[in-house]
């Protein structure tokens, strides 16, 4: 079988990281071939051709072919998997207002795109940012589509997660699990350690409460700020590792709870609509969230915050026309 696969954004830098990596196989596993769409603004076409240069160095048995364009139409057409990481940057003095509309003028042709021209099978992720609410607008583009295809990139803030809790205890990666990332993709989403168990036991047990409110979740929350301070630019394997953990975890199923930005139903009291992370559970190529989980009066705080910042983004973008 082959599968296209749109990236968008591809010569940027998670656009690198991530490209190899779903050619090789790695993102929808050893049998399936991969035909490559590659869309970029026309400033960085010739980039992607060099980047596609590379991949055919590369000689992956998987690769069928890549295509190169500047039109979203072309890149969406027949799109099985659609990664939407190309984004325009906040730049100093932009408004939040200005970012959002920016963002807007882009993600909403996509969502056009890919409701004209996508298989019917098509999953959506969203990478770029703000990227709930760019999510949002996509699906709001693309009437024909069922809305459950467009999420949002979570994984990211888990994987941090899990990574900073494990340190913490002393304990491997896979003794954690069922670590959920609940709400936005920002600094105020809200790591749930009251569901999560590291071997087997409650997570929010084994530590202390000040140093989980205090110094863990802004830690979590504030991880790609201090990339940037660090590296000098922003998350870019570690983002491209994730999003390839979203996709594959859908497409191909996984154990566990895991945290996608969905589409809301109404779970949580999370008002319907919102593209908002929640704990899902993924298998035979689709993904339900689990409801029925404790959220305490401190989740329900944390929570709220984080939806309220969604409904002020979509209020936002629904302001400018966009939605
Ligand atoms: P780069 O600036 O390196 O690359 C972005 C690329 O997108 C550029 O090559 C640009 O030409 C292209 N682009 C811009 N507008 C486009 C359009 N309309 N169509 C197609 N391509 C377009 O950024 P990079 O580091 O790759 O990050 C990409 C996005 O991911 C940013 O919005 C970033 O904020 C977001 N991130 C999201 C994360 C998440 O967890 N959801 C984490 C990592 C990352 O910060």
């Amino acid at each position: 079988m082959t599968k296209t696969v749109t990236v968008t954004g591809a010569a940027g830098a998670i656009g690198y990281a991530i490209l190899f990596r779903i050619a090789s196989g790695q993102l929808l596993g050893p049998d399936e071939k991969i035909k490559l769409k590659l869309l970029e603004i026309e400033p960085a076409l010739k980039a992607a051709e060099g980047t596609a240069m590379e991949l055919h160095d590369c000689a992956f048995p998987l690769l069928d072919s890549i295509d190169i364009t500047a039109d979203a139409n072309e890149a969406f057409d027949g799109s099985n998997v659609a990664m939407l990481i190309g984004a325009r940057p906040r730049q100093k003095g932009m408004e939040r207002a200005d970012l959002l509309e920016a963002n807007g003028a882009i993600f909403g042709p996509q969502g056009q795109a890919i409701n004209a021209g996508a298989a019917d099978d098509v999953r959506v992720l969203v990478v770029g940012n703000p990227a709930n609410t760019n999510a949002l607008i996509a699906m709001n583009n693309a009437p024909d589509v069922p809305r459950e295809r467009f999420t949002a990139m979570t994984r990211l803030d888990e994987n941090r997660a899990v990574s900073m809790l494990a340190q913490k205890l002393g304990v491997g990666v896979e003794d954690i699990q069922d670590l959920v990332v609940w709400g936005n993709h920002s600094p105020s989403m809200f790591p749930d350690l009251f569901n999560a168990k590291v071997r087997g036991e409650r997570a929010v047990n084994q530590v202390d409460m000040d140093w989980y409110e205090n110094e863990y979740m802004p830690a979590v929350g504030k991880r790609g700020a201090a990339i940037i301070e660090a590296r000098g630019a922003s998350s870019a394997a570690s983002a491209a590792n994730a999003a390839i953990d979203h996709m594959r975890d859908w497409a191909l199923g996984a154990d566990g709870l895991r945290s996608m930005a969905v589409p809301s139903s109404g779970q949580y009291g999370v008002e319907e609509g919102l593209v908002s992370s929640f704990p899902v559970r993924t298998q035979g190529g689709s993904y339900e969230v689990v409801e029925g989980l404790e959220v305490g009066d401190f989740a329900q705080s944390k929570l709220d915050i984080t939806v309220n910042e969604l409904k002020e983004e979509r209020d936002a973008v629904k302001g400018l026309g966009l939605l």
